[in-house]
């Protein structure tokens, strides 16, 4: 089975967020299974100065209404696959992986239509295109005009969080010739915007963890959208991410001070009291220490962990938050680290050295998502025996079964995105850390669950065979 993954960025040659990891390990896992999965990225100006020996393949050409745009096309291999990079004007007009909505949206429309091309012009025809989130999602209108015409191939669209649909992108959809969705199921602001339209074209929609599919058809988290998905409720199906047990291995972890396992845990106190010391603070083993690694966005509730942590004034608590973004929310994250500076540190950086660490050290993870699609970092700290609070929605309620009791529960969730219901479970979540035993228990259940890829793999590639099959018999064999 051949599959073309489009995408806007993917691991290990351009990371923005949580889509790189998805877009650079799933297809290793896929290809267990027997998918060959080549991948197209767009050929961003920062990675062509990166693997400035390459020489390119071939140029392949764009049509658009008003004329014609020229792509370059390279190859390399990256773990024994193809990966394919789309170059051309609007990409090097566009240098930063995500910059201005217009500007973006001219660069992957003629990104997807390059990709597609270089396919047909190379001679390699996918059994079923696979594109990642708005940016890739039209491609999906496209193959389907009449001048490419595939209509044969099954086409999947995963979107990886709904909000962003490509805003902006309507004047550029025009410029490349692609006409609005014609679903009367979508409301008129949205026929004309990437996402939606790729969504209209697409055989199968995903998203990347069941809660979020369902909660997606509804208001609260439809973004609008929530009567045409419900429509198409048969043709959308929610598959969970994965991660990479061996990237994520706190025994094989040379970022770590000391590495540990299931069977060694003890050993972890080694890499608290290492992050103890990094903040000045005291050294207690017993003092619950909290961390939060995140994009600072108001997608990811930062506002709500700090809020919380005002309302926890009297309960003993350290806290490390590691991350950047939007800069009202970094602001907001400063003014609560100076006034607390005993106990709370604001680092506003990306940094995956000391995020191993963090995972490693901390007691708890807090991810308090007002939404969240499917989420790594709540998979990550159950690898770690970083328990995680959450809350529960989307893929946050899908991997983090409540604590119950002495033998069963990985972490704790809580419900309504405020500060007070957040507070609430830290609370319940340190009264249960008090107890040496009960607190080992949490941390290596989370530690043994299985969150690899394998299962992930196996839906994709039952769904491309279903979507080839689906189709094979729509045009009669
Ligand atoms: O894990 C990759 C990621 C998700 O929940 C995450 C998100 C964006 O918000 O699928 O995409």
């Amino acid at each position: 089975m051949k599959v073309l993954f489009l995408a806007a960025e993917a691991t290990p040659l351009v990371k923005v967020g949580g889509l790189a990891d998805v877009a650079g390990e799933l297809p290793r896992a896929l290809a267990r299974h027997g998918v060959d999965v080549q991948l197209a990225l767009p050929f961003y100006p920062g990675l062509k100065a990166e693997l400035a020996g390459l020489r390119p393949l071939a140029t392949v050409e764009v049509p658009r209404p008003d004329g014609v745009q020229t792509a370059t096309v390279h190859a390399l291999e990256v773990d024994g696959r193809r990966v394919w990079l789309i170059g051309g004007e609007p990409i090097d007009a566009a240098p930063a992986v995500y910059g201005a909505p217009e500007q973006d949206a001219a660069k992957f429309i003629f990104f997807g239509i390059g990709a597609l091309q270089a396919c047909r012009s190379l001679g390699w025809e996918p059994e079923v295109v696979h594109a990642h989130d708005w940016h890739a999602a039209p491609s999906l209108a496209w193959m389907r005009t009449a001048s490419f015409g595939w209509d044969r191939t099954p086409a999947l669209l995963t979107v990886h969080n709904l909000p962003y649909m490509g805003t902006g992108g309507e004047a550029a959809l025009a410029g490349y010739g692609l006409r609005p969705a014609d679903d009367p199921q979508l409301p008129d602001w949205a026929r004309q915007l990437p996402l939606p339209l790729g969504m209209s074209h697409a055989d199968w929609i995903t998203t990347v963890s069941p809660s979020y599919a369902g909660e997606i058809q509804t208001p609260a988290f439809g973004c609008g959208l929530e009567a045409f998905l419900a429509s198409r409720a048969g043709r959308l199906r929610g598959i969970l991410n994965g991660i990479d047990p061996r990237v994520w291995n706190p025994g094989a972890d040379a970022a770590l001070e000391r590495r540990y396992a299931i069977d060694s845990l003890e050993y972890r106190l080694t890499n608290k009291t290492a992050l103890q010391r990094i903040f000045g603070w005291p050294e207690h083993g017993r003092t619950p220490l909290l961390a939060m690694i995140t994009r600072l966005d108001v997608q990811k509730g930062v506002d709500l962990a700090l809020d919380a942590l005002e309302a926890l004034q009297d309960v003993r608590w350290q806290f490390i938050l590691l991350g950047r973004g939007d800069p009202a929310v970094e602001a907001q994250a400063e003014a609560f680290a100076a006034a607390h500076r005993d106990r709370a540190a604001f680092i506003p950086q990306f940094d995956p050295f000391l995020s191993r660490r963090i995972y490693a050290g901390a007691d708890m993870l807090l991810v308090p998502s007002r939404y969240e699609p499917c989420g790594l970092a709540q998979l990550i700290g159950l690898r770690y025996g970083a328990v995680p609070v959450v809350r529960a929605t989307g893929g946050l309620r899908d991997t983090v079964e409540p604590y119950a009791s002495e033998a069963q529960g990985t972490g704790f969730l809580f419900d309504r995105a405020d500060p007070q219901a957040l507070a609430d479970s830290l609370r319940g979540a340190i009264q249960v850390h008090a107890d040496t035993r009960r607190w080992a228990g949490l941390q290596r259940r989370g530690m043994a669950a299985d969150f690899s890829w394998a299962a992930s793999a196996a839906e994709y590639s039952d769904l491309y065979l279903q979507a080839s099959a689906e189709r094979r018999a729509r045009s009669g064999g």
